[in-house]
């Protein structure tokens, strides 16, 4: 069985730039939702119930049809999400550095051109999904969007940052004023995080 994973802070560390409220709706309503229906969907399915989350989006093929579509967006919600959480808190580093500071440098020209062309992907997202900056499987890093819950594992590929764009992330506190909720999260990404996902994966 799937669960949802506790966050490391409390639902009020990141105002005033994530609200409490959001926070409390979109992991205990909205994040449980994609893992309920997730697990329910492979309950009949016990030979892929011992997969790890990255494991099913890893190598979504395998999996039967009737379900696939629902691991898909179910499972894609719950990768996504875990890493959201994940790459937040109230009190890490504010920017990148070691390697990962390194390749930010070589691939965007600079943590500021970074955040630029990151922002300006995000903006661009029609609709509900995310955007990611992922490795690649030859290492180096890159910018990719994707719709809905479509996770960049199912494409190969490990995301190591991560922003939600679906409006119920955002729309109690920034209505439909996305680009403030963006320049606001800046603010709460945990770089020591996103460092160690590079490192590690
Ligand atoms: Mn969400």
């Amino acid at each position: 069985m799937h669960q949802l994973p506790e966050l490391s802070y409390p639902y009020d560390s990141l105002e005033p730039f994530i609200d409490k409220a959001t926070m409390e709706l979109h992991h205990l309503k909205h994040h449980q939702t994609y893992v309920d229906k997730l697990n329910s969907a492979l309950s009949e399915y016990p030979e892929f119930q011992n997969l790890s989350i990255e494991e099913l989006l890893r190598d979504i093929q395998n999996l039967p049809d009737e379900v696939r579509q629902i691991v898909i967006n179910n499972g894609g919600g719950h990768a996504n999400h875990s890493l959201f959480w994940r790459i937040m808190s109230p009190n890490g580093a504010r920017k990148p550095k070691g390697d990962l500071a390194d390749a930010i440098e070589s691939t965007f020209g600079g943590f500021e051109e970074f955040k630029k062309q990151f922002s300006e992907k995000a903006m661009n997202v029609f609709g509900s999904g995310w955007a990611f900056l992922i490795k690649n499987p030859n290492g180096t890093i890159s910018l990719k969007r994707h719709s809905f819950q479509n996770s960049p594992l199912m494409y190969g590929n490990t995301p190591i940052l991560g922003l939600d764009l679906w409006e119920h992330a955002y729309y109690l506190k920034y209505q439909n004023r996305r680009g403030d909720y963006i320049a606001a999260w800046w603010n709460v990404v945990d770089w020591d995080k996103v460092s160690e996902l590079f490192l590690e994966k």
